[in-house]
């Protein structure tokens, strides 16, 4: 009966960091009796999505797994400035298949919850065929604001480019963002996928039914209080913070033994997320500089932006001296672990993370504090909000990945050093994980709000 059971389907983008949010929204659903639909664009990116689908649809038969096969782009030229958003082009090439696959299922859907990237592409299809249509961003509630505001802020009428885009961004309602912290492709005057991305997806979400974002008050409450009081940009649909989305372990992967054996709050994990490469010169410094610290750590080391295409061994990566060096006190493993079992495991005491907004949201939730080192992105964005709450720190100076600058390994040993002698942060951090577990917790506001959606679906 739809007036008890609504029938929501949900269609992720591409990336980890794209699905693994509504994964967990999903997993939510369902245990919160809605009938959930989960489309797949087929074939993933990279080998991690395939393999976290399988996990999802294995842990949860009831969800409903419906795949949208992807047609092959006839121009793929794009493809190397990167392939992840090169994916959300081959998707829209071929949402002509969307409009029959979400009329045929049954029973009839109460609402189409998308991803961000797809806003432009899924609207025209869900409007035609008169779905109440939501857009899950991924990222943090301030970087929605930017990505609302952009394509007014590069409309040639509009004189913003020029004057407010010099040295600091100016986002309605909002204090001045410098200009250092947009992500760079935004600022280029030539054309490319992440600016054209912004510009029609920012415009077309504000035409959805409602827009969910995976954060709550206790990180993003300026934001989130701009957009509700339509300081942002008049006229938006509704804004629900429904976050942080609790993680589900849903891997049965080895337990890590090695951080069984070490002592409480003492290692370091080090991640720059599931898209992120950094240079071999940087990656020698930041082995060195760990090595350097004297703390034990564990790191989650790739070579390629996409899985599948590393090949490389670590000793080719590191050299043997740096492996020999490193075996004493550091773990290191090649593109992927189980982030979730690290971080909520007592050994952990720090993240050096690249400040992936899922990344954030995870250590926020195990009370784990971070040296954030932003790549790329909406990453210097989402590490200042951290920095902010007081769980974690940021170097500036460090700056973005690819840029001329390679961090020192004296400077990256003294500053792990700060963060994992901390005592304010852990204890802050801890706090901040309580505030952050009440939120979703039966009663608190991302769990009302959720409830709130799931009963306005109903009939
Ligand atoms: Br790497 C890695 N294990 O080894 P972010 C990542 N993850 O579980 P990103 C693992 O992938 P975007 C690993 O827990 C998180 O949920 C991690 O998302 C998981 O960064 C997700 O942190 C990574 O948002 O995506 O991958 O750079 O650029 O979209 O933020």
């Amino acid at each position: 009966d739809p007036k008890l059971t609504p029938h929501v389907a949900l269609l992720p983008s591409a990336g980890m960091g794209h699905l693994t949010p509504f994964i967990r929204l999903a997993v939510l659903l369902t245990t919160s009796n809605v009938r959930v639909t989960f489309i797949t664009p087929y074939p993933t990116v990279s080998l991690s999505e395939s393999q976290s689908l399988s996990h999802l649809f294995s842990t949860f038969p009831r969800i409903t797994r419906k795949q949208l096969h992807l047609l092959p782009l006839e121009d793929p030229s794009a493809k190397s400035e990167d392939p992840f958003y090169y994916h959300f082009e081959v998707i829209r090439h071929s949402s002509h298949l969307l409009s029959p696959l979400l009329s045929s299922l049954s029973p009839p859907l109460s609402a189409l919850i998308t991803d961000m990237s797809l806003a432009s592409t899924v609207i025209p299809i869900t409007d035609a065929l008169q779905l109440p249509n939501y857009i899950f961003f991924t990222s943090s509630a301030k970087m929605l604001t930017l990505f609302l505001s952009f394509h007014i802020m590069v409309d040639p009428r509009d004189r913003c480019e020029t004057s407010e885009m010099k040295d600091f961004i100016k986002i309605a309602g909002l204090e001045p963002i410098p200009r250092s912290w947009i992500p760079p492709p935004l600022l280029q005057d030539t054309k490319n996928l992440l600016k054209s991305y912004f510009i029609e997806n920012g415009k077309k979400m504000t035409e959805s039914s409602g827009i969910l974002v995976n954060t709550n008050e206790t990180v993003d409450g300026e934001s989130l209080e701009a957009l509700s009081k339509g300081k942002v940009l008049r006229g938006l649909p509704p804004v629900h913070a429904i976050g942080p989305l609790p993680p589900f372990n849903l891997e049965q992967s080895q337990p890590l033994a090695w951080l069984d054996d070490q002592p409480p709050g003492s290692v370091l994990y080090v991640s720059f997320g599931s898209r992120t490469a950094i240079s071999r010169e940087q990656i020698r410094e930041l082995g060195d500089g760990l090595v350097r610290s004297g703390k034990r750590f564990l790191w989650v080391v790739k070579d390629k932006k996409v899985d599948k295409e590393d090949s490389l061994e670590l000793m080719d990566m590191m050299g043997q001296q740096l492996m020999e060096r490193m075996k004493e006190k550091g773990f290191v493993v090649k593109n992927w672990l189980n982030q979730e079992e690290v971080l909520s495991h007592a050994a952990v005491g720090g993240f050096l993370s690249h400040s992936g907004w899922n990344s954030i949201t995870e250590a926020l939730w195990h009370g784990v504090p971070m040296l954030l080192w932003p790549q790329h992105g909406d990453q210097k964005i989402n590490a200042e909000l951290v920095e902010r709450i007081g769980v974690g720190m940021w170097v500036k100076s460090w700056g973005w990945c690819g840029e001329a600058m390679v961090v020192k390994g004296e400077e990256i040993a003294e500053t792990v050093g700060e963060l994992l002698g901390n005592q304010f942060m852990r204890s802050r951090a801890a706090k901040v994980r309580n505030e952050v577990r009440m939120a979703v917790d039966e009663g608190g506001s991302s769990y009302k709000r959720l409830a709130d959606l799931i009963e306005s679906w109903k009939g």
